[in-house]
């Protein structure tokens, strides 16, 4: 497999204006006429000959101008359609015939069940024609399809219906125009026996935008979530960026079987169903939650990627950091700012982090890739959310709108890049980023150090920062970044102190930020009485790993006082990992250690002080996950005594405060109506982590009540809540409860695939032979990712005591499932490959033994896909 390379991007020689499709679907194949209208792109053209892309097809026609083209004219190899000699201007008409029945890759036009539909990006569109499958080559898009129509009553494509009419032997079509120019990523058909549920938009100019969310019958009562969070999208765009929708309608299509969690085509959204639909009975609060944000994503995308779209793949996080960054002001402002911002730093810090630090480490704009699906990534996506977010905070709330306007007004029906967004937001606030720029370019998590003094006699206070990369593959010498820290210093009553700097640097008082350009620069802080306590990193203000010893009692002032709520939390989190540190030394030298008592009041704290927000309160209770701990914590990683100490601490923390934890399920009641709404949410978050905890001292009185819960919550987010304490204990209750959970819920496919994947993250010792025995039950489907996902990834990911076993098990497992899928669906083979990309994280006899599992892939005939990450992990 070829690498293609940032440094080679070269303008297409061609372009096309139109792109006219005519999609005729049999039941034994799909014949499709494209008629392109090509013309020779005068700025750059130098080639005389057209090549054009294309994957599994097999060409049945091709004319240019409507004359036949001699065999001798062009030729087919290595995915590529040459033809020599072509005129200046022409239209290339090309009969292709493809089976979407066979196509497991569920790239391009491909069947899940029953129902036709498409994706296309980042190169799916080249398995439904030759083409020129490059985000730069925009053109105007009518398609025609056709099929049975009692099979397939249902004809979707991108803008508006023009015509549609009855065909002989049963048949029909629909004619769609879209009247903007995309590129062939966003291009999308359906073709099924949907049902739709309709609502209305009207835009901030006044136009009527109709709106169609089409699912399969039995799933009409589960489209209100997302139709709600539709509609509030369309204005929170309109309010905070001023961008209106530009279409008569907006079209949403769930289908089950999807490699990711949705596409924005233009116009037709496909979305996986487990990010559209959303019911009480069969939603957790987690669920309505993703729902609401992967709608907002989707739809911000229609400004941020396709108004303004990719000049190339390089710059997919022009489009993808920016649209999360949207979505997740968009989840903050629904929502808690605060408790949104812990959870998306808590996934960027367990999963982004890892990546960052491991062989297939990237920057946000990658300079190379063998296959592009390999790279939306964690760092192109959250990463560069977080590069979209520092420069907010370097430019402020109102330069940064500033910026926007500019880069749609001036990129609008363009296809750009990265450096283009920030040259936006540099021109409309007048100041230099070009050190920022790094962000962009370099990759690895940059580890900041910390230390401080304070002088009584000269009431100063000091923060020294020293910044340091480390090197990652292709990067050995890291420079100095620009990273934005947002900083308070508290006084003893809980109180921000005000900030002067010595020198007289002048420091924004709304928004204390200190602004780190060199390896080492230190700060005075003038007029400081009493020695007060630093809180660094608000907010999370930049990706990097803070390192800035702190005694527990000063974290347990700031988990009480500091005025920014994410660093309350993350002074509650640096507690809790202090004391595991503790607890895993302990282990390792056969000694139990109790956990610090600082620590136990201030969870007895939080339990008891009933002013504090209920939601906050919940989110400090939970103790980091495993994966967060290894990420974390040096290496290798001590799979057993991270697991083993993190129990002991949930138990011993539940048993010095089950008292405080009883009251709360007291306080808490079981809702006998569900709503999702704050209150309700954090209600029932917390009661379900007191449960959690109380379960693990698996008593009876517990038990009953987790058994009660089970039986008669009336709704998902506290039936599952009962079901994954029950199934991940060692009581006997649990294989019945396994068995009413799956007899309740056999008809739904998505709660089947919690069903699923609380088992395969249970940490007993026998969960592997379960996992197996799970891929022969009826519900499992090689062929459906939010299966594999649902049971072979949450063993892998979520399972590291037993994915781990030093016996290698886990990964002669993992690595059978990656050869198998390898032939199935190359995406998600790769995906679960990045698993075994982390070895050098493990001591010698488990990276030995995941690098054998390794060069056992290795061996077999790869896709692209897997092939990249097999070998970067093997280098
Ligand atoms: N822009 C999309 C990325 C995507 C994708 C989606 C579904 C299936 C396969 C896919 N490959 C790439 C999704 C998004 O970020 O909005
Ligand atoms: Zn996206």
């Amino acid at each position: 497999p070829k690498t293609i390379r940032l440094s080679e991007y070269r303008a297409p020689d061609y372009l096309i204006d139109e792109t006219h499709l005519d999609v005729r679907i049999f039941s034994d194949y799909t014949d499709v006429t494209a008629q392109l209208h090509i013309r020779k792109n005068t700025q750059t053209a130098v080639a005389t000959s057209l090549e054009l892309v294309g994957a599994d097809l097999e060409l049945l026609e091709i004319k240019v101008n409507a004359e036949p083209v001699p065999e001798s004219l062009y030729s087919i190899a290595d995915e590529t359609l040459t033809m020599n000699n072509v005129p200046g201007q022409f239209i290339l008409t090309l009969v292709t015939r493809i089976d979407p029945k066979r196509n497991t890759s569920l790239e391009g036009l491909y069947v899940s069940k029953g129902m036709y539909c498409t994706q296309c990006e980042a190169e799916g569109f080249r398995k439904i024609t030759y083409y020129l499958d490059r985000p730069d080559v925009m053109a105007r898009f009518t398609t025609r399809i056709e099929a049975d129509k009692s099979s397939y009553p249902v004809l979707l494509s991108n803008g508006n219906p023009v015509e549609k009419g009855d065909l002989d032997a049963g048949r029909h079509f629909v004619k769609w125009e879209d009247p903007f120019k995309k590129p062939c990523y966003l291009f999308a058909l359906v073709a099924g026996d949907l049902s739709v549920v309709e609502d209305r938009f009207v835009t901030s100019s006044g136009r009527e935008v109709s709106l169609q969310i089409f699912v399969e019958p039995q799933d009409l009562d589960k489209c209100d979530h997302a139709m709600d969070s539709l509609k509030r999208s369309m204005k929170w765009d309109e309010n905070v960026y001023g961008r209106e929708y530009d279409l008569d309608i907006y079209m949403i299509v769930a289908v089950s079987h999807f490699n990711m969690g949705a596409m924005e085509n233009k116009g037709l959204n496909i979305f996986n169903t487990s990010c559209v639909l959303a019911s009480a009975e069969t939603t957790t609060d987690a669920g309505f939650q993703r729902v609401e944000s992967v709608i907002a994503h989707e739809y911000f995308h229609n400004w941020s990627g396709n108004r303004v779209t990719c000049r190339d793949w390089f710059q997919l996080s022009l489009k993808e950091g920016f649209t999360v960054f949207r979505d997740q002001q968009f989840s903050a402002d629904m929502g808690s700012e605060t408790v949104n911002r812990i959870d998306d730093v808590n996934f960027l810090k367990t999963v982004q982090f890892a990546e960052d630090s491991g062989p297939m480490s990237h920057p946000i704009r990658p300079d190379s890739y063998i296959e592009i699906n390999n790279f939306y990534t964690t760092t192109v996506y959250e990463k560069g959310a977080e590069v979209v977010r520092m420069i907010r905070r370097l430019v402020g709330v109102d330069g940064f709108r500033k910026g926007s306007d500019l880069y749609f007004e001036r990129h609008d029906g363009q296809a750009v890049t990265c450096d283009d967004f920030v040259q936006a937001m540099e021109d409309a606030n007048q100041i230099d980023l070009s050190q920022f720029r790094l962000w962009y370019s370099q990759s690895g998590t940059p580890c900041l150090q910390v230390s401080s003094e304070f002088s009584a006699s000269s009431e100063t206070f000091t923060l020294t920062f020293k910044q340091e990369t480390p090197a990652t593959p292709g990067q050995p010498e890291k420079k100095p970044l620009h990273i934005p820290v947002a900083i308070g210093l508290v006084d003893s009553t809980g109180n921000d102190l005000p900030l002067e700097l010595e020198g007289g640097t002048r420091i924004d008082p709304d928004n204390p930020v200190l602004e780190l350009k060199q390896p080492t620069e230190t700060f005075v802080f003038r007029n400081i009485k009493e020695k007060p306590v630093a809180s660094l990193l608000r907010g999370f203000s930049a990706p990097v790993r803070l390192q800035y010893p702190q005694s527990r009692e000063a974290l347990a002032f700031l988990m009480a006082h500091d005025r920014d709520g994410f660093n309350r939390w993350s002074a509650s989190q640096q507690l809790v990992v202090s004391v595991l540190e503790d607890m895993i030394a302990g282990f390792q030298n056969n000694e139990s250690v109790q956990p610090d008592s600082v620590l136990v009041d201030a969870f007895r704290t939080l339990l008891t002080d009933s002013s504090l927000d209920l939601a906050m309160v919940a989110k400090m209770l939970e103790l980091p996950t495993e994966q967060f701990l290894a990420e974390l914590l040096p290496k290798p990683t001590q799979v057993d005594a991270i697991h083993q100490s993190r129990e002991a601490l949930k138990q011993a923390l539940a048993s010095s405060l089950s008292t405080e934890m009883t009251s709360v399920l007291d306080r808490y009641p079981l809702h006998t109506e569900y709503h999702y709404r704050d209150q309700d949410v954090s209600e029932r978050s917390l009661r379900n982590t007191c449960m959690y905890y109380l379960m693990s001292l698996e008593q009876d009185d517990v038990v009953e009540r987790c058994l009660n819960q089970f039986k008669q919550a009336c709704n998902m987010t506290d039936q599952l809540s009962a079901f994954k304490a029950l199934v991940h204990s060692s009581r006997s209750e649990k294989s019945q409860v396994i068995e009413q959970f799956y007899q309740r819920w056999s008809n739904e496919s998505l709660v089947v695939d919690q069903w699923f994947m609380v088992q395969a993250s249970a940490p007993q010792a026998d969960t592997l032979e379960r996992v197996k025995e799970l891929m022969n039950h009826t519900a499992f489907d090689m062929t459906s990712p939010n299966k594999i996902r649902a049971l072979i990834g949450a063993f892998c990911n979520n399972n590291p005591v037993n994915f781990h076993n030093e016996d290698g098990s886990g990964y002669a497992f993992l690595a059978d499932q990656i050869i198998a899928l390898n032939k199935l669906n190359p995406q998600v083979a790769s995906r679960m490959a990045v698993i075994m990309t982390r070895w050098a994280n493990f001591d010698q006899a488990r990276a030995g033994l995941i690098k054998q599992q390794l060069s056992r892939v290795q061996s077999e005939p790869l896709s692209p896909d897997v092939y990249e990450v097999v070998t970067k992990a093997l280098k």
